[in-house]
């Protein structure tokens, strides 16, 4: 049996009778809505996919603690900890989360007057996302990354999604490896990319940090001015790497082509982006990295967009059943932006490094 949205929110402790509950947002995993009450708070009230979050306690355990670190340094700094942090509403009988059937629900406040962004608008708002990770990552960097679970193991192993890939290739499940040669080959042209980032984790070159690992430009939010408010979609932070914070946000937002433009020809990488969202994350955190850290960061953002078209590949090679797809062949275009945008990154190399270096 399932739900209606409005229904469920009415068993969160709201202020006021919810209303309306509407769909919300374009994540690829979640379902969100947007729910006006009978008052002036307005939530975001959240069906989380269970197939990929399984473990919900561990995970909204993460979400509180971290939540609550970053309210008391907001609050610490003079700021609005209930528009510069998200802030979980439990149920009207104290709990985190409610589990309905099979679907676990939660719910947040909604940061109102805020602007988020499915592409880079400007620079400027880029450089402004830019700041608002950086900022996370400051924030987090005394809290200890031993406190949270990992809520999806290997999510960032990159040579592990390597080889879930080249599992789903050879097995070819629902007979489309044929109707993706090329990006297969590009993939495999390319492995030996995957274990830049794990070798340098695993010989004590990159500190493991507290990072967020989904820092794609839309989980970001600016205020009206274009200034950085808050970061959201919180559910992957977890101990990681700067270089999968800083590498995921160029992966989407260092372009003005959408990450499923059907045209590769229109995907464009942006050094001017790049630059800019350096700027804005590098000046709010650099200040602990050492070069190597820095100049990881150019190696993030080769991985994490290799990594994300090899997800995609992969789940299309599978029969899209993680990503939220709205055409059979989604999943086949995502990867192929994502390749041709790794492609310009590794052409651009030198000129890349060269900006990173100007913050050492
Ligand atoms: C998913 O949930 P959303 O849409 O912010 C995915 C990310 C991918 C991204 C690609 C838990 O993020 O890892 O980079 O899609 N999240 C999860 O757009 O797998
Ligand atoms: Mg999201």
């Amino acid at each position: 049996m399932s739900f209606r949205a409005e229904d469920i929110a009415k068993l969160f402790a709201l202020d006021g009778e919810p209303m309306i509950a509407v769909p919300f947002g374009c994540g690829h995993i979640n379902d969100t809505y947007f729910v006006e009450t009978s008052r002036a708070r307005k939530y975001i009230l959240q069906r989380v996919n269970s197939d990929i979050f399984n473990d919900m306690d561990g995970l909204m355990n993460n979400i509180i603690l971290v939540t609550g670190h970053i309210r008391q340094k907001v609050a610490e700094a003079g700021g609005d900890p209930l528009r510069e942090c998200l802030t979980v509403v439990d149920t009207k009988d104290g709990q985190h989360y409610v589990r309905v059937d099979n679907a676990f629900w939660r719910c947040y406040i909604y940061i109102d007057n805020a602007i988020t962004m499915q592409t880079a608008e400007t620079p400027e708002l880029f450089r402004a996302a830019g700041r608002a990770f950086g900022m996370f990552q400051r924030q987090l960097s005394d809290f200890p990354a031993d406190k949270l679970c990992e809520v999806i193991p290997n999510f960032h192993n990159t040579p592990n999604r390597f080889k879930n890939f080249m599992k789903a290739y050879e097995a070819d499940a629902v007979g489309l490896a044929k109707t993706a040669r090329e990006e297969i080959l590009f993939v495999r042209e390319h492995a030996d990319l995957c274990s830049l980032l794990t070798d340098q984790l695993e010989a004590g070159i990159l500190p493991l940090r507290v990072t967020h690992n989904d820092t794609k430009i839309n989980n970001v939010m600016l205020s009206r001015e274009g200034d950085p408010l808050a970061v959201v979609d919180l559910d992957t932070v977890m101990p990681g790497l700067s270089a999968y914070d800083f590498g995921d946000s160029i992966r989407s937002g260092a372009t003005y082509a959408a990450e499923d433009e059907p045209d590769v020809a229109k995907v464009k990488f942006e050094t001017s982006l790049f630059k800019m969202y350096a700027e804005g994350f590098l000046g709010a955190c650099a200040d602990a990295f050492s070069k190597e850290e820095v100049l990881s960061l150019y190696t993030g953002a080769v991985l994490m967009t290799f990594e994300c078209g090899m997800r995609f590949l992969t789940d299309y090679l599978e029969g899209s059943t993680y990503f939220k797809i709205a055409y059979p062949e989604h999943n086949l275009v995502r990867c192929r932006t994502q390749f041709e945008l790794v492609r310009q990154m590794l052409q651009k190399e030198n000129e890349l490094k060269e900006i990173l270096l100007s913050y050492c």
